[in-house]
C-alpha cells in the first residue's frame, strides 16, 4: 500500500513518522510532482497538481474538520476515493473548553474585573442572570453537539441551529432557513460553528446580525468567511453587539493593521481553538485507510465527505 502525504503548513517529518509506525506495511512518502501513484492521500490543503497527478486514490484523508479548501478542488470521483475529513479526534473538548471559556469570560465580565485589578480596585459587579444570556450555536454538527452539551452543563440556555431538524437533550433546536429568524431572535451569545459551503458564506452579516438580542456577543470559531468584518465592527459601534472573541479570519494570519488585533471589545486567537492532535489524527486515519484496504464500504466509515452538500 503506498500513502502521499501532502499538507501545506504543517510539520511532514513527524507526520510520516507516524504514520509509518501505525501502518507498518506500507510506504509512506511526502509527495512531490513527479511522484509514484498512491492508493491513499493524506492532505490539507494541496495543490489542484496533487490530484491532478494522483489518480488511482482510493481515499483522501483531510487531517482537519473543515473540507472548504478541500471542496474548491476537482477531486477523484468520490465512489471510488472518498474524502473523509477528522471525525473529532480530540477536537470537540478543545472547542468546548475555548467556548466555554469565551461565554464564561464575558457573561461573568471578566475583562472588567481584570481593569478594576490593573487599578487595584476592589469593586463588584451586579451578578447577571443566565436567563438573560441564551447562547445559540450555528451548527450542531461533531463539534456543535460537543459545545452544546458543554455550555448546558453550566446552565446557560442554549439554543442550536442545523441544516436538518436534530434533537439534542438540554438543547432547544432550529432547523433550516425557516428556524434561522426564530434561533436569532432569542439569542445574545452567537456561536459560529458552521462548515464554510455556498450557502453559509457571510451568513454573520448586517441582517442576521441585527436580529439578535441587544447587546449580543459573537463568537467565530468556524472559518472567517462566515463573518463579514465591516458589519461587525458597525453592530459594535452602534451598541447592538457588545463585543466579539473570534478564532478565524478572512485572511490568515490576521494582517498587521486590521482593525480587529487593537479593538478593545475584539479579542482574537490564532486560529487554535481545536487544533488538529497529531496522535489521535493518525490513529484514526490509519484505522480508517486499514479498513477501506480490508475491503469495508465507504458508509460504514465516519467522517465521509458529502461532496454535494460541501461538508
Ligand atoms: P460537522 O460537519 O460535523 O457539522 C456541521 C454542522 O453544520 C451540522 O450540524 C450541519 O447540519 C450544519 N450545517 C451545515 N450547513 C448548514 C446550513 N446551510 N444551515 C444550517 N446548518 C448547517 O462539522 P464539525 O462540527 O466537525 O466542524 C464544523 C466546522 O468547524 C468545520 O467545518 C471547520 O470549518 C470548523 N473548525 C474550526 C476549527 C478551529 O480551530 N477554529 C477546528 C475544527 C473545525 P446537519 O447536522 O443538518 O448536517
Ligand atoms: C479544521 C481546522 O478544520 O483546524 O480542522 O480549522
Amino acid at each position: 500500500m503506498h500513502i502521499a502525504f501532502c499538507c501545506t503548513d504543517t510539520k511532514a517529518e513527524p507526520w510520516l513518522q507516524g504514520l509509518q509506525a501505525a501502518l507498518p506495511g506500507a510506504t509512506v512518502q511526502l509527495w512531490s510532482p513527479g511522484a509514484a501513484l498512491a492508493d491513499y492521500a493524506v492532505v490539507w490543503a494541496p495543490p489542484q497538481a496533487f490530484f491532478d497527478e494522483q489518480t488511482a486514490l482510493r481515499g483522501v484523508f483531510n487531517i482537519g474538520a473543515g473540507v472548504d479548501a478541500l471542496v474548491k478542488l476537482r477531486l477523484p470521483d468520490a465512489t471510488q476515493a472518498p474524502v473523509v475529513r477528522l471525525d473529532d479526534a480530540g477536537m470537540s473538548v478543545q472547542m468546548a473548553e475555548y467556548v466555554c471559556h469565551a461565554v464564561i469570560r464575558h457573561f461573568r465580565e471578566f475583562d472588567a474585573y481584570e481593569a478594576d485589578v490593573a487599578r487595584q480596585e476592589w469593586s463588584y459587579r451586579k451578578p447577571r442572570r443566565r436567563s438573560d444570556f441564551p447562547v445559540g450555536i450555528m451548527g450542531l454538527g461533531v463539534l456543535g453537539e460537543r459545545v452544546s452539551r458543554a455550555l448546558a452543563q453550566f446552565d446557560f440556555p442554549v439554543r442550536g441551529w442545523s441544516r436538518s431538524a436534530k434533537t439534542v437533550p438540554g438543547v432547544q433546536c432550529f432547523s433550516g432557513l425557516a428556524g434561522l429568524n426564530d434561533f436569532l431572535a432569542a439569542t445574545r451569545v452567537l456561536v459560529c460553528l458552521l462548515p464554510l459551503t455556498p450557502d453559509t458564506e457571510s451568513i454573520m452579516r448586517k441582517e442576521t446580525l441585527e436580529r439578535l438580542l441587544p447587546g449580543a456577543y459573537i463568537i467565530n470559531v468556524a472559518r472567517g468567511a462566515h463573518l463579514v468584518d465591516d458589519d461587525l465592527m458597525a453592530l459594535i459601534d452602534s451598541g447592538h453587539i457588545a463585543g466579539a472573541t473570534l478564532d478565524v479570519f478572512r485572511v490568515e494570519p490576521l494582517p498587521a493593521g486590521h482593525p480587529f488585533w487593537a479593538h478593545s471589545k475584539i479579542t482574537v486567537t490564532p486560529h487554535t481553538s481545536a487544533r488538529t492532535l497529531r496522535d489521535e489524527s493518525i490513529a484514526q486515519i490509519a484505522g480508517k485507510i486499514q479498513a477501506l484496504h480490508r475491503g469495508a464500504p465507504i458508509a460504514s466509515l465516519a467522517g465521509v465527505v458529502d461532496l454535494k452538500k460541501g461538508y
